[in-house]
């Protein structure tokens, strides 16, 4: 996460089982929060805060931030494409999507 409000990468690709980090490079908070439809089926959805769907995640903005210096882990299990974006700045275009090969 950049000051440019931005994922950098914006696209990672791993195995299935692979653990992506996503680390808070910037002075600003930013969240990293997966949309409901747009992952894979019968997968658990993910957000920082650890809400269980996209609503709460975005009804409880604050307790998703990642602040500066801080990291977030995901290790996912599921092949398929999986989009996030960052609450605070997704009209901004703040979005990112990870691939997990079989
Ligand atoms: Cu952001």
């Amino acid at each position: 996460m950049t000051t440019a409000r931005r994922y950098e990468p914006a696209t990672v690709t791993i195995k299935k089982g692979g653990t992506v980090t996503f680390s808070n490079d910037s002075e600003e908070p930013h969240s990293v929060t997966a949309y409901e439809g747009r992952i894979p089926a019968d997968t658990r959805y993910f957000s920082t805060g650890d809400f269980s769907t996209e609503e709460q995640a975005r009804d409880n903005v604050a307790e998703t931030l990642v602040q500066n210096g801080d990291t977030f882990e995901i290790t996912l299990t599921k092949p398929g494409v999986y989009e996030y974006f960052c609450i605070p700045h997704e009209s901004q275009g703040m979005k990112g999507e990870i691939v997990v090969e079989s």
